[in-house]
């Protein structure tokens, strides 16, 4: 028997994903992706919120090469807690095809971190997401900041719109590349001129460190797939005003999904509503992704 059982409401990932219309650009990369277990070779965190189906990396480089793209950088989920071993494992098996995202705790040595640097860990992820984690404290997450700076990695942020205000002052104290999970989460219902999302553009303005991945139409919208209409209005918005600081990424396996589960094929075939010239996909899918994840 399985050591671990997922959620009874966590719905399983796609199993037979469309063949998406629209073409990716040589050399596309899925920069927002993660690898859960297996469960019984990488266990699960004892601290996590939800457990998740198994997603291996063998089954993400499947859905790569059937989605049309070349590389993946995944992201660590909080159902793996600080422990990243199950994305170091993936790392070190992409034939350099893949670039990590981890998570670490203040306590974390410097031989861990160069360790995960050696295996493709280019960033740590801070969340925020209540329902997902205990945040640690600010002071602890500024002093892995400054410790993960020197290695020329960036800092991944994941929380939801309502939150931006108490955290922005921290957001903007931090001292290297900033990239935000999925736009912000913004209330699809809210006016995309509105002051809720005019604020997380105030923070893309005048912050130019800060980058947006543009991703996740599954989690914000109202209306559904396929098409994901509500949500394309805001993801266009920030790719036109920010054409160099975005980037793209399946959200695959699709943690915490409970009323549908995407078709990857159909998130594929947003993009080219949300980046609707050639130069904006090949800038959201390949020049940006390779400059903050493969410049060396
Ligand atoms: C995502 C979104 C979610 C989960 C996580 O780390 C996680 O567990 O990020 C979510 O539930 O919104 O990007 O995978």
């Amino acid at each position: 028997m399985a050591a671990f059982t997922p959620d009874s409401d966590w719905l399983h990932w796609h199993q037979s994903p469309s063949k998406p219309s629209y073409v990716p650009p040589a050399g596309a990369v899925d920069a927002h992706c993660h690898v859960f277990g297996p469960g019984d070779d990488f266990p699960f965190a004892p601290e996590r919120k939800y457990t998740p189906c198994d997603a291996s990396k063998d089954q993400l480089w499947a859905l790569r090469d059937y989605l049309g793209f070349s590389r993946n950088v995944i992201v660590q989920a909080t159902c793996h807690g600080a422990d990243n071993r199950a994305l170091v494992d993936a790392l070190n098996h992409s034939n350099g095809l893949a670039r990590g995202v981890a998570t670490v705790k203040a306590s974390v040595t410097d031989e861990e971190l160069q360790a995960l640097h050696a295996a493709g860990v280019r960033g740590v992820r801070f969340n925020f997401v209540k329902r997902l984690v205990d945040a640690l404290p600010f002071d602890s997450l500024q002093s892995i900041a400054n410790r993960i700076k020197n290695l020329g990695w960036h800092i991944v942020i994941y929380f939801e719109a309502q939150e931006l205000p108490e955290l922005y002052d921290f957001f903007t104290s931090l001292p290297t590349t900033v990239v935000v999970d999925h736009m912000g989460r913004p209330d699809v219902s809210k006016d995309v001129d509105g002051p809720e999302f005019g604020l997380f553009i105030k923070l893309m303005q005048e912050n130019p460190n800060f980058w947006s991945k543009v991703s996740c139409p599954e989690r914000l919208s109202q209306e559904g797939p396929p098409n994901y209409s509500d949500v394309v209005p805001f993801a266009r918005k920030i790719v036109e005003l920010f054409p160099d600081r975005v980037l793209w990424g399946t959200d695959w396996p699709h943690p915490n999904m409970k009323n549908h589960m995407p078709d990857d094929g159909h998130l594929v075939d947003v993009i080219p509503h949300i980046a609707v010239t050639e130069e904006l996909q090949q800038k959201l899918l390949v020049d940006n992704p390779m400059a903050l994840y493969w410049a060396d």
